[in-house]
């Protein structure tokens, strides 16, 4: 670095410096003031001696630069954001002396107002200009942001156009929002007294901005909204941005149950999820799909953007027609880790969804818990730098504020597709719910809530003020909508059931709900075998004159030998379930951490040249007509990107996703997915999903970890026919089970436990008749065994059976046994099993074998479900782990269980 500027002595020395080379190189390369202010400086040095020292006034410029750009990076800590309390105090203070100016210098004309587009100014008026833009409602971070374009479009944003003004219809389209959102609490407040809706109130600019938002969206070209928000103003939102009917809210405050279905048990008011096609004031629709949201806080968030994701991929193609919005507590948005996941995946090719805009409805308090205990970042929001995205804070009782905040950042999504966060700060009216004291906890700061009017009567005062309306109309509008309340509150008694509109209607019309009977037994799913062999060949062909690594042209041979030598392996069955669904016109997703080539690398569905590495996707040149197969490497993330692919199966129902965990045991870092969305979403929500999950499962020697997928936890989660829990031991069936995913005019999401030694496994092969035809089979009967000499059947599930087979062919004396797969085990196959036991007949001895300890694993679950039957037990002893650390102990436990097969009734 030259020292032209070290005098300046910080950081801003190195900035104004390579500015200055940038300049010296291309004036116009940098922004004009910056131009006038170098002309200015060259002019100097060349009427000074070049060494001589830096004239005084000049000094005093750059001292004016360096308080502008403290006002444009620290600004926002001294702004009138909080609607009720002080601030905390924070220094250094963008007092002039803190920048070596004084107010002597107030009347000084500086050419540094250039650098604000309001040209040469005095201190005083720059001061202005900068406590106007920086330091009222509005608090803005962004100077961290790298790339200088958009730096510089904030900036110009900010600086140039903050001054917006408002026409009086817009202003009385304002109060008329305000009035719905703070009328339509105290209405509920007064009629179902006591009743948790979590009102909004002192944050109901929320409703402004999202009506902002949807407006201004649609403007702009934007065609669809997908929202995901917790309990705090969902009432209001479905009310006034989704326009669910008064009637429909009021009707499920009365505690009807909901239509029909005795066996849908259905979910608390604030959690159901909607969606609506509403009008905008210009008559323009607007799609809006509010997500069903459990009461686990964040977790919505990536389904939101998964669902919008597939909204791109599918019909909008253009991430500008979608806006993905997430409506976050203060609180949560600090304290949970998938706020985190999900800022990480924003910009990811897989999981990007064309920026979010994250609105935080900051109270200033989490249920009881005060914001000082709530986080240690400066800021609620602060995850939003981990990505360089801006972050505004605004103080919800100037709506005005809140609707300009709207307006750049929805501005700036469409601009650059990044995330965008808002902080509307304002505060809690009452406690966390209607029913809740929050004088216990807060009594300081609820003396003073108490007191502060809200924010319709701010807004109200200010409009009367301006003489735009007087205080007659504020009533009237208050009491024609109490009127319209109370008239839908008498039709709500006439719903004799709560009505639940399903979200994403549309895109599930052509699905029916899955009854007991679809489980008996499995469709077909053939597939022409011809085909079948051509997609096989066009599977395993590289493209000309590319140049490969010699492994992958080997991999590439063995994989054409296979077909010849009709032995196909796991890999190649999975390749063809995906070919043959393809060549059907499905889309495929299979998203998870590093999935192309596979952790086994048995996979290999991305290829890389080896000079350039360029990426080649066999199953993308299978058929001339084909649906699209993505694939994504994901980032190291469970929760946010096993959401995220939930969220896109809600969307693509008639496309197959799948997400891999890399060694089953990681599922855990994304249970809360599982409880609250997977297992649990058809009967609280009544939506289905398709999605698969692959968990690599089996027990090997490698430990504590990398062993088991926790069949159990799963299997206890089943019941009502919610997901289906399958352990495949051959290719075909594997491949069958994925075939039939799409077979059904219903969706459930599908757990797959997935092998690792037989990926490579001699015997686990199947013959491509074996896939060509038949459907997937839930049970297999022992091939060999003669029912009339059999004395014990061994049941067991997954890769145990071939180590069971393995010694059964050794073993010549076992002709007395018969070992039975179950291949799925949810739903469970009842009908199967009976046929098995009827042709074993009641007299053998039936035992479930594993290889898991006998608290985990399958054992409690098939006692529990098959009690026709005496049903014995070989596992190992229970235990706190799923396996041993060493591989000598593991092979201990692991003969010991073949051998208390073999020997059983002996
Ligand atoms: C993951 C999770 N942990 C705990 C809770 C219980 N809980 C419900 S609301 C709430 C406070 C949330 O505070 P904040 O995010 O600021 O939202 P607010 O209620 O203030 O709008 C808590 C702890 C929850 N719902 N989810
Ligand atoms: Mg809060």
């Amino acid at each position: 670095m030259s020292d032209t500027f070290s005098f300046l002595g910080n950081a801003n020395a190195e900035v104004i410096d390579d500015l200055y080379q940038q300049y010296k190189n291309a004036p116009d390369s940098v922004d004009y003031g910056w131009q006038k202010f170098f002309e200015g400086f060259d002019f100097q040095q060349k009427n000074y001696e070049a060494e001589g020292p830096i004239p005084d006034n000049m000094f005093r410029e750059f001292k004016v630069i360096n308080l502008i750009n403290a006002y444009r990076s620290r600004g926002h800590l001294f702004t009138k954001t909080n609607p009720v309390r002080t601030r905390r105090k924070y220094s250094p203070t963008l007092d002039l002396e803190n920048y070596g100016l004084s107010s002597k210098d107030l009347s000084t004309v500086f050419q540094a107002g250039e650098e604000l587009g309001i040209g040469a100014a005095s201190l005083k008026d720059i001061i202005e200009h900068l406590e106007l833009t920086y330091c009222q409602s509005i608090g803005i971070e962004y100077m961290y942001i790298r790339e200088p374009h958009r730096l510089a479009w904030i900036r110009d944003r900010i600086e140039l156009k903050n001054r917006p003004t408002f026409s009086k219809k817009l202003k009385l389209e304002i109060l008329k929002k305000l009035n719905q959102a703070a009328v339509f609490e105290q209405f509920i407040q007064k009629k179902f007294v006591g009743q948790k809706r979590f009102s909004i109130e002192g944050g109901e600019s929320l409703i402004s901005a999202l009506h902002a938002l949807v407006e201004r969206g649609v403007d702009m070209g934007v065609e669809e909204f997908v929202i995901g928000m917790a309990h705090r103003g969902r009432l209001n939102t479905l009310a006034h941005i989704l326009d669910k009917p008064y009637e429909h809210i009021f009707s499920e405050f009365a505690g009807n149950q909901f239509d029909g279905d005795e066996l849908f048990d259905g979910d608390v008011k604030y959690h159901l999820g909607y969606s609506k096609t509403v009008k905008t004031k210009k008559g323009k629709d607007a799609h809006i799909t509010l997500c069903p949201n459990p009461s686990h806080l964040e977790a919505v968030n990536p389904v939101v953007s998964g669902l919008s994701r597939s909204k791109i991929d599918l019909h909008l193609h253009d991430e500008k027609k979608i806006v993905p919005i997430i409506i976050h507590g203060d609180a949560a948005i600090a304290g949970q880790g998938v706020v985190y996941e999900l800022a990480q995946m924003a910009q990811l090719d897989g999981y990007r969804a064309g920026g979010t805009i994250h609105l935080v409805v900051n109270n200033q308090i989490g249920f009881t818990t005060n914001y000082l205990d709530a986080r240690s970042s400066t800021y609620c929001t602060d995850v939003a730098k981990t990505t360089l995205c801006p972050v505004f804070h605004v103080n919800s009782d100037d709506v005005e504020a809140v609707i300009q905040t709207i307006q750049i950042a929805l501005d700036y999504r469409q601009e650059f597709n990044r995330d965008v966060f808002i902080d509307l700060l304002g505060y809690r009216k009452y406690g966390h719910n209607e029913g809740d004291e929050p004088k216990f906890t807060q009594p300081q700061l609820y003396n003073i809530i108490a007191k502060h009017p809200n924010p319709r009567t701010i807004y109200l005062n200010k409009l009367i003020e301006e003489g735009i309306v007087d205080e007659q109309y504020g009533e009237s509008i208050q009491k024609d909508l109490g009127i319209l309340l109370d008239k839908k509150l008498e039709e709500a008694k006439d719903i004799p059931h709560s009505v639940i509109k399903n979200f994403l209607e549309g895109t599930w019309k052509e699905f029916r709900k899955a009854t007991d009977k679809d489980f008996i037994e499995s469709p077909d799913t053939s597939f022409n075998k011809k085909t079948l062999l051509e997609l096989a060949n066009n599977l395993n062909q590289l493209p000309e004159g590319k140049n490969f690594f010699r492994k992958t042209q080997k991999l590439m041979a063995d994989r054409q030998k296979m077909i010849k030598n009709n032995k196909l392996d796991w890999g190649m069955a999975e390749m063809l379930a995906y070919a043959s669904l393809l060549a059907d016109g499905r889309n495929i997703r299979l998203s998870g951490q590093d999935v192309e080539r596979g952790t086994f690398s048995h996979r290999h569905a991305v290829i890389k040249t080896e000079d350039t590495e360029e990426e080649f996707i066999p199953l993308n040149s299978i058929a001339k007509k084909q649906g699209d197969f993505s694939i994504y490497n994901s980032l190291l993330s469970e929760y946010g990107v096993l959401g995220f692919d939930y969220g896109y199966a809600f969307g693509s129902p008639n496309g197959l996703t799948i997400w891999e965990a890399q060694f089953g045991d990681f599922f855990n870092g994304a249970q809360i997915m599982i409880d609250q969305f997977i297992s649990a979403a058809e009967d609280k929500w009544r939506i289905m999903n398709g999605i698969v999950l692959l968990l690599p499962h089996g027990y090997e020697g490698m430990g504590a970890e990398h062993s088991s997928g926790r069949i159990e936890r799963f299997l206890m989660q089943c019941g009502e026919n919610n997901m289906q829990i399958c352990n495949c031991t051959t290719p075909a069936n594997f491949y069958h089970l994925l075939r039939r995913q799409m077979a059904r005019p219903f969706r459930k999401p599908l757990i797959v436990f997935t092998p690792k030694k037989l990926l490579r496994y001699p015997k686990a092969v199947s013959t491509i008749d074996e896939l060509a035809k038949g459907k997937f089979q839930e049970v297999f009967d022992d091939p060999t065994a003669d029912p009339k000499k059999v004395k014990t059947v061994i049941l067991c599930s997954g890769k145990l059976y071939y180590d069971l087979l393995e010694n059964k062919e050794k073993v010549k004396t076992s002709d007395d046994l018969a070992i039975v797969r179950l291949e799925q085990l949810y739903p469970f196959p009842e009908k199967q099993l009976n046929a098995i036991v009827e042709k074993y007949g009641e007299n053998a001895s039936y035992v479930w074998a594993q290889e898991e300890p006998e608290n985990m694993g399958v054992w409690s679950y098939i006692f529990r479900m098959y009690r026709k039957i005496k049903l014995d037990v070989i596992a190992k002893s229970a235990s706190g782990s799923p396996a041993p650390g060493s591989s000598k102990l593991f092979e201990k436990r692991q003969k010991a269980i073949i051998d208390a097969v073999f020997n059983y009734n002996k």
